[in-house]
């Protein structure tokens, strides 16, 4: 292995080890010592309404309480806000030291985020093959089939695969895939960003720069050079970053992960995930609706007839047995933080938006509605509510994109999960499935 990877351990690889090889005792312990203690008992409706509330899943990096939103490694969004380090002191916190944090369960400080801007920036190099994979696809293929294209593409660097075929203890699993990780993070900004330019603008390549941190970098790669949107990056780099194991792109990453298949594979599963409209897709789904919408609302300006044709809008939506996007969650039981985030963003960085203006009335409008129909868990928005026209407000109105962003940030939970995962030695998820005939007995019907 140190022909692939050197025997040289940095700080971080360091800390990693000495707190990964106390708690992968631990997984051992509760394996081996606890394995019968019985946590809770499962019933048909969990099994058959998509093992919501059904714990089968051990996460370090965050958790998601229905009630009070993501807390990651323990602290929530506006806790985060005050305690990572930022670049200047009124600004957002940086998804370097996010990582750094969901990775170590550490505090960072800007030492060690400026040392992960670099060691990223210095990984960002993308072989030529995977920029001509992705040019071999036609510019009108949606952007998460270029993007996860692109990633599955850049599998043939795998440090994991290569060791795992000469013969790796299983003990250093975590090394190489943390290796795999740290490189598919520093080049995703690069491939995302390529992916919009070849789509939406001129197809020209923008190299990163060094000076920049990693959030600042994708922007800057896309083609937006300001600060603002440079906290705009840092910020919606963060709040996308995790959201416990159990959601469709973190649970599939995993998955994946737990067949030994080598994490450029895994994450990409995790994003196919993502794609879904039910998922990360809703972020686009949200401004297709609204636009569809405001050319209903026409040009009214009176406050109240907007308001009276934003309702009547909600309530078409319903009858049509379709769901409002950006509303509902299946853990939260709240606003989301994340909505909250963006909405306190706005409110400190944007005088007057006419879709921010939509969109703040929408979480007027659209709770009660939800509410009024009596089965639906969650009126409140989740974060893609208002994600779209807050880039939208920046220029970014290329809604097919929108996906690949949170994808580009979703890698850091879901990726430092995976190195934990390999840390402990997590085995081959394998669940067991049954037929109705089975369900019907067990019923009794
Ligand atoms: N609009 C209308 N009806 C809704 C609704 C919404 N936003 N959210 C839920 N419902 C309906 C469901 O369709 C379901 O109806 P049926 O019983 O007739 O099938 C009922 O309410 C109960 O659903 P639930 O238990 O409250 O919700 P689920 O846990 O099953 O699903 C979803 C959670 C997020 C998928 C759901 O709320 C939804 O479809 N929301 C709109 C899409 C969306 O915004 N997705 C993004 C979620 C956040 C995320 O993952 N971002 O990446």
């Amino acid at each position: 292995m140190d022909e692939l990877i050197g025997n040289h351990m940095d700080y971080i690889k360091k800390k990693l080890l000495e707190k990964g090889e106390k708690e992968r005792a631990v997984v051992k312990r509760l394996i081996g010592e606890f394995g019968e203690v019985v946590v809770e008992s499962v019933n048909i409706d969990q099994i058959l309404t998509g093992m919501k509330g059904m714990t089968s899943l051990l996460t370090v990096t965050s958790k998601l309480d229905p009630e009070n939103g993501i807390r990651y490694r323990g602290h929530s969004i506006p806790d985060l806000q005050q305690k990572l380090p930022k670049i200047t002191p009124e600004g957002e916190p940086l998804p370097e030291g996010l990582f750094y944090l969901m990775l170590l369960d550490e505090m960072p400080t800007r030492e060690d985020t400026d040392y992960l801007s670099r060691d990223w920036y210095n990984r960002s190099h993308v072989p030529y093959h995977v920029i001509k994979v992705i040019e071999a696809m036609p510019i009108t293929s949606k952007p998460m089939t270029q993007f996860s294209t692109g990633i599955i593409s850049m599998a043939t660097d795998s440090i994991f695969q290569k060791a795992h075929r000469a013969g790796l203890n299983k003990n250093d699993y975590w090394n190489t895939t943390y290796e795999d990780v740290m490189n598919l993070i520093a080049r995703l900004p690069v491939i995302a960003a390529y992916i919009y330019r070849r789509s939406f603008k001129d197809g020209s390549f923008i190299e990163p720069d060094r000076d920049l941190d990693w959030a600042a970098n994708f922007a800057h790669m896309m083609g937006y050079d300001s600060e603002e949107i440079y906290q705009l990056f840092r910020m919606y780099m963060c709040i996308h970053a995790d959201h416990e194991g159990g959601n469709v792109s973190a649970h599939a990453t995993h998955l994946v992960g737990t067949a030994l298949s080598n994490p450029y594979y895994s994450y990409a599963a995790g994003m196919l995930g993502l794609a879904g409209p039910l998922h990360g897709y809703a972020n686009q789904e949200v401004m297709y609706w609204i636009s569809e919408m405001l050319k209903v609302i026409g040009n009214d300006i009176d406050e109240k007839v907007i308001r009276e044709k934003i309702e009547a809008y909600v309530r078409k939506t319903i009858s049509e047995g379709k769901v409002i996007p950006g509303y509902g969650h299946a853990v939260l039981r709240v606003t989301d933080p994340r909505f909250t985030a963006q909405q306190l963003f706005a409110e400190k960085n944007i005088k007057d938006d006419h879709l921010i203006n939509i969109v703040n009335m929408l979480y007027e409008i659209v709770p009660p509605i939800l509410k009024s129909l009596g089965k639906v868990k969650n009126p409140w928005p989740n974060v893609d509510a208002f994600s779209g026209a807050l880039l939208h407000h920046y220029g970014i109105t290329e809604y097919f994109f929108y996906t690949v962003m949170f994808g580009v940030s979703r890698a850091l939970g879901v990726l430092a999960q995976l190195i934990w995962d390999r840390m402990y030695n997590l085995p081959l998820e394998r669940p067991s499935s049954e037929t109705l005939e089975w369900f019907k007995g067990k019923a009794g019907i």
